[in-house]
């Protein structure tokens, strides 16, 4: 997978795509991620990318032209263009559905806007998607790019060093479907920790039976702490 990241602020992506599990991805050639500055297609010498919205009001506007020049280049280092995204608190919510379905892409194209927004005619220009990584509102889509960049990198295959471990998760889909639930409670050595000992069940041996626990604690913890996943209800949209 090739994906391609437009923002006014490129350092930003520097240290989270240079660890861990993304790093290791780029270098094992699984995913290539490519970051370009928009302002380096600024046309004026001030290499100005925004202005004061039409209309009045508050705040930075960004221009269609630089945007959509970066774009043009951008698309041709590589085509197909794939699917081409604008994060903006106004796109549909992201959800590990969605970061399936992205997973299974070629090229994607994100563009992460500053300031008040983007020009109207860059959405419309670009006939792009528009996603949002939830109900607040942060101060640019760079670490929303970031956010679907790591959660869609882990979903490719080879990125994690044990495949099961992405299935496993809270949010994914088992084999047979089920809804998402929560993850279950893991332990790990002492086996006794201040008083609190991990449940004899995981010290048995008895995959059967620790499987039967695991989904039970899992549903449990789910009806408890989300049960808007139980009811097929979505939280980013206040369950509309
Ligand atoms: Cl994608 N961008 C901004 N600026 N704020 C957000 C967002 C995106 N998703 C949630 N809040």
């Amino acid at each position: 997978m090739r994906i391609d990241i437009l923002t006014l602020f490129p350092e930003m992506f520097e240290s989270p795509l240079n660890y861990s599990i993304l790093k290791r991805a780029q270098e094992q050639g699984i995913v290539a991620v490519a970051v370009t500055n928009i302002r380096d297609f600024a046309a004026d010498r001030y290499r100005n990318v925004d202005d004061t919205p039409a209309g009045g009001g508050p705040g930075w506007v960004m221009w269609p032209g630089p945007l959509l020049d970066c774009f043009e280049h951008v698309e041709k280092l590589a085509p197909p263009r794939g699917r081409v995204i604008l994060l903006t608190p106004q796109g549909v919510p992201f959800n590990q559905a969605k970061a399936r379905e992205l997973a299974a892409e070629d090229r994607l194209i994100l563009i992460a806007g500053r300031y008040e927004g983007f020009d109207e005619r860059i959405r419309v220009g670009l006939n792009a998607e528009q996603l949002s990584i939830g109900d607040y509102v942060l101060n640019g889509g760079e670490l929303a790019a970031m956010v679907v960049v790591d959660a869609v990198v882990r979903l490719l295959p080879g990125a994690l060093g044990d495949e099961a471990s992405a299935t496993d998760d809270s949010f994914s889909v088992g084999a047979n479907n089920h809804s998402p639930l929560l993850e279950y409670p893991q332990y790990t050595r002492p086996e006794v920790f201040r008083g609190m000992k991990v449940p004899d069940i995981l010290l048995s041996g008895d995959h059967a039976k620790i499987a039967q626990w695991r989904r039970q604690q899992a549903l449990e913890r789910t009806k408890q702490w989300r049960p808007d996943l139980l009811k097929g209800e979505d939280p980013t949209t206040g369950g509309a």
